[in-house]
């Protein structure tokens, strides 16, 4: 049942918000505090998309920004503040103070307890969130009301007009299927792998994410809290969740990180939860077709390597919230025709950080021994360079806005 009154069959809004993730959830507080009305529709129910386990970190500029429109209370009382990471690699960990390099810090929270702030005080504050509400099509987008065609959770077919459109709906929704053939460019790489990641009651071995390089394969030890840990280990991009067993992975895990060679240990635990993701980058250019505004994933994918997926959705949604707020404020629409080019400036950077972390720390069965030799340059390069060092730090905790 939605949490909010059913709309009429046809309803009218400022701006119609399709999915309610990190990009729809904070555009819909960003507006609101702007005095700006929408309306969310999204197609799962909110215990759905309030328990998807997904990403993790927060750079310094997101933790301010949701502290900013008033998210913030749980996320500081909760959240882990991380002043740096370790990078692994033949066999020495290597730490990264990133408060050192770079003045600023990091905070572990996950993206789903993210999402649960967003909607408890979105709704909180009358935002409407309408839960189980499918949109099929969007269409209008260059008349003056693109119109959003959705299903609700009777199944009635219900229509949602706004002055604007965010298409908020993530790498598989329906908003980049409402562009004109031809009217954008797609960029991709897609790599030969994927990440095999759990959710375990287990204790985290370091107080901040230790990213290792191994040659059978990346690994990565990150945290949800002090007794719940997120891991992933690297794997073929066509293994199913199935094909790892506990023990496999807690094996392969231990393995990664030499815990049996004087390698950080791996306390084991429950698995809680398993999952796999595939690596690729993707961006869709431009981001803004008349009035429909691509955020977040269903504009571009990072690899998770470089921690920027959720960042990035959250990053777009400030810029877009600013032109609308300009428009409704003044008419002003140099912002509005601006959003494009301003969210891939720093998508394109993201993009190029993600690549580059991923390409350093992964295993590529066609790099080759020569290729294997550079990568292993690269790092030692890296833990003994502070220019090189003071980059990965800028990078990671968040290049400025
Ligand atoms: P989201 O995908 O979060 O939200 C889109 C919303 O739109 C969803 O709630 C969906 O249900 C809804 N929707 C879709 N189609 C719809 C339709 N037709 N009608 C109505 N609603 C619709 N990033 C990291 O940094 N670290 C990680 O570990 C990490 N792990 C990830 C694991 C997975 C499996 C995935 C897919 C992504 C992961 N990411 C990770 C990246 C992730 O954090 C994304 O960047 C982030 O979710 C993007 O947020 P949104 O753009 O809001 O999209
Ligand atoms: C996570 O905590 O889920 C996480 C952390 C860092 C990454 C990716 C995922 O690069």
């Amino acid at each position: 049942m939605a949490e909010t009154a059913r709309l009429g069959r046809s309803d009218r809004t400022q701006v119609a918000i399709v999915g309610a993730g990190p990009a729809g959830l904070t555009l819909a507080r960003l507006l609101h505090l702007a005095g700006i009305e929408s309306v969310v529709l999204e197609a799962q129910t909110r215990d759905y998309v309030e328990h998807r386990v997904r990403a993790g970190v927060l750079e310094n500029g997101s933790v301010e920004l949701l502290r900013e429109i008033g998210v913030g209370e749980r996320m500081d009382r909760e959240g882990l503040t991380h002043r740096g990471i370790e990078i692994r690699f033949e066999d020495k960990n290597q730490r990264f103070d990133f408060e050192e390099l770079a003045g600023k810090t990091i905070t572990v929270y996950g993206q789903q307890e993210v999402v649960k702030d967003l909607i408890a005080a979105n709704l909180a504050d009358g935002i409407r969130i309408e839960f189980e509400c499918k949109v099929e099509s969007i269409g209008n987008l260059d008349g003056t009301l693109p119109a959003v065609r959705y299903r609700d959770a009777d199944g009635i077919e219900r229509e949602l007009s706004g002055d604007f459109a965010a298409g908020c709906d993530g790498f598989h929704g329906v908003s980049r299927a409402a562009l004109r053939p031809g009217a954008f460019a797609v960029f991709e790489r897609n790599y030969p792998f994927a990440w095999f990641g759990v959710l375990a009651e287990s204790k985290p071995v370091s107080e901040e994410l230790i990213y290792a390089n191994h040659e059978r394969g990346f690994a990565l030890m990150s945290m949800r809290s002090p007794t719940i840990t997120r891991l992933y280990v690297q794997c073929p991009a066509t293994d199913e969740v199935e094909q790892w067993s506990d023990d496999r992975f807690w094996t392969e895990l231990r393995a990664r990180m030499d815990s049996d060679r004087g390698g950080p240990d791996v306390p084991r635990g429950p698995i809680l939860q398993k999952s796999i993701a595939i690596l690729r980058s993707v961006v869709v250019e431009p981001m803004r077709h008349g009035r429909l505004f691509l955020a977040g994933d269903a504009a571009h994918i990072v690899p998770p390597t470089g921690a920027k997926g959720m960042n990035l959705a959250i990053a777009d949604v400030r810029v877009l919230a600013q032109a609308l707020d300009d428009f409704y404020e003044s008419g002003r629409t140099d912002r509005i025709d601006a959003y494009s080019a301003t969210c891939l400036q720093r998508v394109w950077k993201a993009q190029r950080f993600s690549t580059w972390m991923t390409s350093v720390l992964h295993r590529f069965d066609d790099l080759g021994p020569f290729g294997r030799k550079l990568q292993l340059a690269e790092l030692s390069y890296l833990a003994s360079s502070r220019a090189a060092a003071q980059s990965l730090a800028e990078n990671y905790v968040g290049l400025p806005f």
